[in-house]
């Protein structure tokens, strides 16, 4: 995967590059990565990228000939690659986003600052709009370090053989289960001695239920459209006996 990242702040991404997963799927040569400077297709003395905005008001707007200029030459580098401008009208990023960009040969990710981006650029320089969630950024810079992550670990071998993004949650709609390693006593709190009994059908089943009951409690709306195993309604249908057990004295 080739990911073009436009912005103002290449530097920005030198440490997210530089770390982790991110950067083993680099050297790997899974994934490449080229934050691309706008300003270096900006015109005149002070290669300005911004302007004050038509109609007077507050703040400043993107120009939009060094943005064109920029995803033009960014394209002639990665010609198959879809341009997506990160802002707060996008549509959702989610999983299945994540897995649908995944299939791509190459991401344009164009960073706003500013108040916004001059609205002519969207006619034939855009493919497609992409928010990280309902809150307010000073920029689309850590949305794009968001999806350049979520999107190079669904790619074949980026997460190494111990992992698996199949694994999920998410994938299956439930939360992870709870985890524990050493100290096997902490703060005077233990471990669930199921885990130590090396009873591996006895663990798949307790984790089950862990998932289950944290995505209850955590995140009820992750479970709104799940079709439940007839394992899952077994765990469910004990906690709500035991519920009865405990309000019917
Ligand atoms: C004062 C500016 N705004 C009114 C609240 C509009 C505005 C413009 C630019 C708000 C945020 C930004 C910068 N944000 C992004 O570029 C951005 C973003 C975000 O703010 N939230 C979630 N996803 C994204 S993707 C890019």
């Amino acid at each position: 995967m080739d990911f073009g990242i436009l912005t103002i702040f290449p530097e920005i991404f030198d440490s997210f590059l530089a770390h982790g997963i991110v950067r083993r799927a680099i050297e790997n040569a899974i994934i490449r990565v080229t934050p691309v400077n706008i300003r270096d297709f900006a015109e005149g003395k002070h290669r300005t990228t911004d302007d004050r905005p038509y109609g007077g008001g507050a703040g400043m707007v993107m120009k939009p000939e060094p943005l064109a200029e920029a995803i033009a030459r960014t394209r002639e580098r990665i010609p198959d690659a879809a341009v997506i401008m990160l802002s707060p009208q996008g549509r959702p990023f989610t999983q299945p986003l994540a897995q649908q960009l995944a299939l791509r040969n190459g991401l344009i990710l164009v960073c706003g600052r500013y108040e916004g981006v001059d609205e002519r650029i969207y006619t034939s320089y855009i493919d497609d709009e992409i928010s990280v969630g309902d809150y307010v950024l000073t920029g689309g810079e850590p949305a794009a370090m968001v999806m350049i992550d979520a999107v190079t670990r669904l790619l074949p071998d980026a997460l190494g053989g111990a992992d698996s993004a199949g694994s999920d949650s998410f994938s299956d709609q439930l939360l992870e289960y709870a985890q524990y390693t050493r100290p096997p006593v902490f703060e005077g709190e233990g471990i669930p001695e199921v885990l130590l009994s090396g009873n591996h059908a006895d663990i798949a089943s307790w984790r089950l239920e862990s998932s289950l009951i944290r995505t209850l409690l955590k995140r009820p709306d992750l479970l709104k459209d799940k079709e439940f195993s007839d394992r899952e309604k077994a765990v469910l249908k004990k906690w709500c006996r035991a519920v009865e057990q405990l309000i019917s004295g």
